[in-house]
C-alpha cells in the first residue's frame, strides 16, 4: 500500500491522478501546510525537504519530489501505459517535457505564490510577481509548441505529462485568457478535466 502526503490544490493532484489512472492501492495522510505540519515532526523526519507532495512506497520508505515519484511509479505500468518505459521512442521526449514541467513550470508557480521568498525589498514583491507571470505566459507557450499529440502531449495518447501540464494550467490566475491563448493546451486540459480519474482528485481537492 502506498500512502500519499497530500494539500488541498498542491502538487499531490498529479501524484494522486496517476494512482487513480492506475488503479492502484493508496491511502492518504494530510499535511497541514497553514499549520506547518510540513515543516515538523513525522513529517520532516520521513521527507527532509518538507515539500508536498511526498510518497510512502509499501516497504514504508518516503520520497518526494514529483517528477522523482511520476517515474518510479513507472512499476506500476509495466506495460509502458501512461509512462513511456526506457527502450520506448516516446521515453526521452517524456523525461525532457515531465522535468521542465516539474521544475521550470513548478518553480515559476512557486515564484508567483511566494515573491516574497524571491526579494528582501517589499517594493519589488510587485514586480517579481510580474516578471513571475511573464514567465508563466512564455512557459505555457513553450509547452503549445511541445505537444505533438492530439489532445495529449506525447503522439501516441494520454501519459502522466498530461496530468502534470492540466494541474499546472489549474494554477494559473487566468485559466479563461490561458485556454483562448494556447488551443493545443486547453484541448489537452480539457480532455484531462473529462477523465473519471481527474474528476474524483479534483473534487477530493476542492
Ligand atoms: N520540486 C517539488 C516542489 C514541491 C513544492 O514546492 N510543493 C509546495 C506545495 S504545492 C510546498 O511544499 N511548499 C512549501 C514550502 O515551500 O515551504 C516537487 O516537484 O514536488
Amino acid at each position: 500500500m502506498y500512502t500519499l502526503f497530500w494539500e488541498k490544490g498542491s502538487g499531490s493532484i498529479v501524484v494522486q491522478a496517476l494512482l487513480e489512472e492506475l488503479g492502484v492501492n493508496y491511502d492518504r495522510n494530510y499535511v497541514d501546510m497553514e499549520a506547518g505540519e510540513h515543516q515538523k515532526g513525522e513529517y520532516i523526519r520521513q521527507n527532509p525537504t518538507g515539500l508536498v507532495p511526498a510518497l510512502m512506497l509499501p516497504d514504508s520508505h518516503t520520497i518526494g519530489e514529483s517528477a522523482a515519484i511520476v517515474l518510479h511509479l513507472e512499476e506500476q505500468c509495466p506495460d509502458g501505459q501512461v509512462i513511456p518505459q526506457s527502450g520506448d521512442n516516446e521515453r526521452p521526449d517524456f523525461l525532457y517535457w515531465l522535468l521542465f514541467m516539474a521544475t521550470t513550470g513548478y518553480t515559476t508557480f512557486g515564484r508567483l505564490a511566494h515573491p516574497e521568498r524571491y526579494t528582501q525589498d517589499q517594493d519589488a514583491l510587485g514586480p517579481v510577481r510580474l516578471a513571475a507571470e511573464g514567465d508563466v505566459t512564455r512557459f505555457f507557450d513553450v509547452l503549445e509548441e511541445g505537444i505533438k499529440g492530439e489532445p495529449y502531449f506525447l503522439p501516441s495518447g494520454f501519459t502522466a505529462l498530461d496530468i502534470y501540464m492540466t494541474m499546472l494550467a489549474g494554477w494559473h490566475p487566468d485559466k479563461d485568457a490561458l485556454f483562448q491563448r494556447n488551443p493545443r493546451v486547453a484541448a489537452l486540459c480539457t480532455a484531462v478535466e473529462s477523465r473519471p480519474a481527474y474528476k474524483k482528485v479534483i473534487a477530493d481537492h476542492a
